[in-house]
């Protein structure tokens, strides 16, 4: 079988990198799009197509970010890298960080992280440092490291990780012959809502695509600041992987929110976890909480009448659901 082919490699026109940047890889990106039939039976939209990005090696699309900061770092001289995580950033940036021959350590929210993503984090070879308090406190102690230069920080305020992430909208366009009408995401930190959004701009302005979507972003309700217009100081949500209060992207998520006439939106726990079981019986798709926000909030849209003039919409499935086995059970 042939090597994966890096996909710094495959996009090298088009990221921030020179002939200098490792291309370091673990066979990221080139994730399915799968349609889904029920879906576009229930909503009535005519194609629903899911982007199922825990197909990335570490099973989340933080891989797509991560090798190209991770690269980055590397080509800088870098030794050392940082991060906060609810838990995919810290599986992604140890697993590249151990291919790159660099030492990682990882700030999480004490006993607020998917066991999966954890154990990712440990055997990967990462430093981990446990917090009090959730993502928010995490990152603020991040920020506060990061300013000292030892460490490169390799959170989506890094903006190499952003230049990455928008390579799943490229190889949307790629799929589809053409941009959907809407992308349905769902938003936690608001590095990815804001990486399509770039990446679908620059699609439309090479001639990949002759139109842009409608960003449709999902919070979930206990953790919804974009949405309130509000940090949130206590937010709580069974989806873990979303449980953020002050998201570092806001404003790239409000300007993709607006410059595409979309919207941000909040869906309960309940909408998520039975998005999260029909996608599993019905798809065959076992992603996670965080992820089935996205078709939660297409459902909830579908009901509501809210999808005039959408024919073709993506959703965007975030993160395996092995990762966080507790909840399904
Ligand atoms: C499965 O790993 O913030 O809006 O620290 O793991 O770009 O933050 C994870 C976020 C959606 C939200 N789905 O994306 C982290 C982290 C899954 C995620 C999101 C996350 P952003």
């Amino acid at each position: 079988m042939a090597a994966p082919v890096s996909l710094i490699e495959r996009y090298a026109d088009r990221l921030p990198v020179t002939p200098r940047t490792p291309r370091i890889t673990l066979g990221e990106g080139n994730t399915p799009l799968m349609r889904s039939p029920w879906l576009e039976r229930e909503t009535g939209v005519s194609e629903v197509w899911l982007k199922v990005e825990g197909a990335n090696p570490t099973g989340s699309f933080k891989d797509r970010g991560m090798v190209v900061a991770v690269a980055k770092a590397l080509e800088e001289g870098a030794t050392s890298v940082l991060c906060a995580s609810t838990g995919n950033t810290a599986a992604s940036a140890a697993a590249y960080a151990a291919r790159a021959g660099l030492r990682c350590a990882v700030v999480l929210p004490a006993g607020q992280v998917a066991l999966g993503k954890l154990t990712q984090a440990m055997l990967f070879g990462a430093r981990v440092v446990a917090v009090r308090g959730g993502f928010d406190e995490a990152l603020a102690l991040v920020r506060e490291l990061g300013a000292s230069q030892e460490h490169t920080v390799v959170n989506s305020i890094n903006p190499h990780r952003i230049e990455g992430q928008k390579t799943a909208a490229f190889e949307i366009c790629e799929s589809l012959g053409e941009a959907p009408d809407a992308l349905c995401i769902p938003v936690g930190n608001a590095g990815n809502i804001t990486a399509y959004w770039r990446g679908f701009v620059e699609a439309a302005a090479s001639g990949m695509a002759t139109r842009r979507p409608r960003m449709l972003g999902f919070q979930a309700a206990g953790a919804a600041p974009l949405v309130h217009g509000a940090p949130v100081a206590q937010p709580r949500t069974v989806a873990t992987a979303i449980r953020i209060g002050n998201p570092a992207s806001w404003q790239g998520a409000v300007d993709a929110r607006d410059a595409s006439g979309g919207a941000i939106e909040a869906v309960t726990d309940d909408e998520i976890l039975d998005a999260y079981s029909a996608l599993a019986r019905c798809d065959g798709i076992f992603c996670e909480p965080a992820s089935a926000a996205a078709v939660a909030g297409l459902r909830r849209r579908a009901r509501t009448r809210a999808l005039d003039g959408v024919r073709v919409v993506v959703c965007v499935l975030t993160g395996n659901g092995l990762k966080d086995p507790a909840t399904a059970r």
